[in-house]
């Protein structure tokens, strides 16, 4: 096992309280890209778990397929678990989240919920049954599932209305499966607009929770909304999370980074807009939210172990550091006074607005100096420049 370079203890040192956690895919990419072989050995489940829980980690995720690899025999299967489970006892690292694999195998080409053979469609029930299972085995509570495949490279290929029905038979399905084996999953369903499809079904935050208002059971699913995946659809991800989360529907979060127009880089978090990194991790802290902070991202192709095992180190530092600058906006003094300014006018969080017959009168009658408000600034260059020094360190 490649020994954990000596990092020093300080208050950006991840600990099993700040809930990190990292997929097996995540640590475990062997550097492989559609383009090249490999660059690196594979790393199974249990060095993972025992690397994570020395850098601090809370918790593990997985697909099936990563754990239990594809045709396994039930002794394997048994021996991998038994083993998986050994090394989770040893070192108290958890496994809030699995998922399945429903992208890798040919089967899955024309998708798997949304495949227009029905017999995929069934197996893609049954493996996501089997999944769930596993998943349960290990005491997971949320269940991901990312439609890599639920898409099309031509719509001559499937109806979208019916794609989307497919789709909503399946998650109605295993809602039910989660129900009836009193599994109490949280379902979270993660968005991406492209790649491996041309195009890819439910593609952004918007559509997917339009999408679960449509279910039998919306009060199980969710999302699971990604850095990159918003970043390569041109959107604003934070926006995106604080409306899933100010809907109650921010179940799990993939964090890493992201340059806008290219393919899904799944970087080392914090690696590319920082600022926008900056105002997410403001974002779930402010509002406390008690999620996993998930990294669904890998080392760059050119690094060796050691570079695995940076970059697990670099994404929880920086959400770290990110998390102190956070607290540090919320304690400066020039930037609490202006951020006091805009609350003033009306700014301040919890100021609703709400109908009665008299208040419509009210505002109907209201006088409004439309000249002063057109003159009036609201001091955002100001704002974004002490954001910014915030973010340089000069503050
Ligand atoms: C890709 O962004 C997807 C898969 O890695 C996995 O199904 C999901 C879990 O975070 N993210
Ligand atoms: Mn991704
Ligand atoms: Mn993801």
């Amino acid at each position: 096992m490649t020994p954990t370079r000596s990092t020093k203890q300080d208050a950006y040192t991840p600990r099993p309280e700040h809930h990190f956690t990292f997929g097996l895919w995540t640590v475990g990419n062997p550097g492989r890209d559609p383009f090249g072989e490999p660059t690196r050995p594979a790393i199974g489940p249990v060095e993972i778990v025992h690397k994570l829980a020395e850098l601090g980690a809370y918790g593990v995720n997985f697909h099936d397929d990563d754990l239990v690899p594809r045709g396994s025999s039930s002794t394997e299967r048994d021996r991998i678990v038994r083993e998986f489970r050994k090394a989770l006892e040893e070192t108290g690292i958890k496994v809030p989240m699995a998922t399945t694999n429903l992208f890798g195998d040919p089967v899955f080409r024309d998708g798997a919920f949304t495949s227009v053979d029905a017999n995929v469609r069934r197996h893609a029930l049954q493996k996501t049954m089997r999944a769930m299972d596993l998943g349960k085995e290990f005491g997971a509570e949320t269940y991901v599932f990312w439609g890599g495949r639920e898409g099309t490279e031509t719509n001559a290929s499937k109806d979208p209305q019916e794609a989307i029905k497919w789709f909503r038979d399946a998650i109605n399905f295993l809602s039910e499966y989660s129900i009836a084996q009193n599994y109490n999953y949280k379902f979270a369903l993660e968005p991406k607009p492209n790649e491996p499809r041309g195009d890819i079904f439910l593609p952004t935050i918007g559509h997917a929770l339009a999408f679960i208002y449509t279910l039998d059971h919306p009060e199980m699913v969710g999302l699971n909304p990604e850095i990159a995946h918003d970043t390569m659809a041109g959107l604003e991800f934070t926006h995106g999370v604080a409306q899933a989360m100010e809907a109650g529907k921010l179940f799990h979060i993939d964090l890493n980074a992201q340059k806008p127009g290219r393919y899904d880089q799944d970087h080392r978090f914090g690696s590319e807009d920082l600022k926008a990194a900056f105002f997410l991790v403001k974002l779930l802290e402010d509002s406390k939210w008690p999620g996993m902070r998930h990294f669904d991202s890998h080392a760059y192709r050119t690094e060796d172990q050691q570079g695995v095992w940076d970059f697990a180190a670099g994404s929880m530092r920086t959400y770290l550091i990110l998390k102190e600058k956070a607290a540090q906006f919320n304690q400066d003094a020039e930037i609490q006074a202006l951020v006091g300014e805009l609350a003033a006018r009306g700014g301040k969080p919890g100021a609703r607005v709400k109908y009665s017959s008299q208040l419509a009168q009210s505002i109907r009658d209201e006088k409004f100096d439309l000249e002063g408000l057109r003159a009036k600034g609201y001091g955002y260059e100001r704002l974004d420049q002490l954001t910014m020094e915030l973010l340089l360190g000069v503050r």
